[in-house]
């Protein structure tokens, strides 16, 4: 393959619904989208995941601008690649903007699976047919609130429930939660807003029987949770503190963790998921897929990694019209009974829905050499 057009999109989406973390509230939806061409003309398409504010990560949408325009394009602009591994090699002299990186691997692992005539999930190794997956809900402004939401999501299938928790919205929330829904799988997301101090607030959680507390203390910390995990029974899962496979073997190593969120885009791309999953396997650790608001693309690229086999857990991957009036593929991913059918066309498996980027479109430009 030779990429011989690469076509950046800065994109506008509104979501539904507000989204509340620890760190932010989101309402728009910017991001980059990733298109290349080859030489025979196939296409493939990737989707950044950084946020307009450098909040959950350092990378933005700007910076990863900058990153793609200025050194990751140039770098893959005309070369022949052979197999999309090598995308990892050809950016490793380029330290992390992992985002920025994964947006254009992505686009071409999707470009590869076209070209070989299989799914993205073959091409990766995946075996699934179907995901399970969970959701992830936002801070709301009172906890009957919460329950309300929470009791939709039970009701439309969802195999698992995420809530995000904040120094005043922790224990009384998930306690109030197991006592409406005692059985219902549920684990919380502190998005780093705890630190070593909070320990006894912490412990309060293990009376709850979470499946885990994802990433509690600070997101650049491997050394503290370690502390943390050996006084706590809950699980602790990491989401931001990993951003490599040598993260993942370190963490694993010191016990800061028993369960890894594997995002792609905080992790630098497919390749680099893939090696972190599959470390994790050897190791006993189980993995999930998390989600970072995702439209079409970036959602038909989790699917994928989803399938492989040792996602155990119930992913972030909600349905297209959890977050979209309109999304960005056709058809929208659908969920039923918490489970996601794996498209069986190649690549994503998803057609782009021009009409739909072309109207939320909000720069363009391309690049060829
Ligand atoms: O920590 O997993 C997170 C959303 C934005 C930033 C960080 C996170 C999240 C989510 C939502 O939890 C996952 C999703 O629905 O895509
Ligand atoms: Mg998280």
């Amino acid at each position: 393959m030779k990429l011989t057009e690469i076509t950046l999109r800065q994109m506008k989406m509104k979501m539904k619904f507000p989204f509340e973390t620890s760190f932010t509230t989101m309402q728009d939806k910017d991001f980059i989208l990733v298109e290349v061409v080859d030489e025979d003309g196939k296409r493939g398409w990737g989707e950044s995941v950084a946020f307009t504010a450098p909040l959950y990560n350092e990378e933005t949408m700007k910076t990863n601008w900058h990153m793609l325009e200025d050194f990751l394009i140039p770098l893959i602009l005309d070369k022949n690649i052979h197999h999309p591994d090598e995308v990892n090699q050809l950016f490793s002299p380029i330290r992390k903007n992992n985002m920025a990186k994964a947006a254009i691997e992505g686009a071409v692992w999707d470009l590869y699976a076209k070209k070989q005539q299989m799914t993205l999930s073959k091409a990766l190794g995946g075996e699934k047919k179907e995901i399970e997956v969970g959701i992830s809900i936002g801070i709301k402004n009172t906890i009957d609130e919460l329950l309300q939401v929470i009791d939709q999501y039970v009701m439309d299938g969802y195999k698992r429930i995420k809530v995000k928790i904040k120094p005043g919205w922790d224990v009384d929330v998930i306690r109030a939660i197991r006592k409406k829904f005692p059985s219902i799988l549920l684990m919380a997301d502190a998005n780093s807003a705890y630190q070593l101090e909070d320990i006894e607030l912490l412990k309060q959680l293990d009376e709850f029987d979470l499946m885990m507390i994802e990433q509690p203390l600070a997101s650049d910390d491997i050394v503290d949770h370690a502390v943390v995990q050996k006084q706590l029974k809950t699980p602790i899962c990491l989401d931001e503190s990993i951003h490599s496979l040598e993260d993942a073997r370190k963490a694993i190593s010191l016990g800061s963790c028993k369960i890894i969120n594997i995002k792609i885009g905080r992790v630098g791309g497919l390749t680099e998921a893939k090696k972190i999953h599959d470390l994790c396997l050897t190791k006993g650790i189980p993995v999930w897929c998390g989600g970072m608001l995702e439209a079409g693309v970036g959602r038909a690229h989790n699917i994928a990694l989803t399938t492989l086999s040792n996602f155990t857990m119930p992913g972030d991957t909600a349905a297209s019209n959890r977050y979209w009036e309109q999304d960005i593929i056709e058809p929208e991913v659908t969920v039923h009974d918490g489970m996601i059918t794996v498209p069986d066309k190649p690549g994503i498996g998803y057609d782009i829905n021009m009409k739909a980027v072309d109207m939320f479109t909000v720069a363009k430009k391309t690049f060829k050499k």
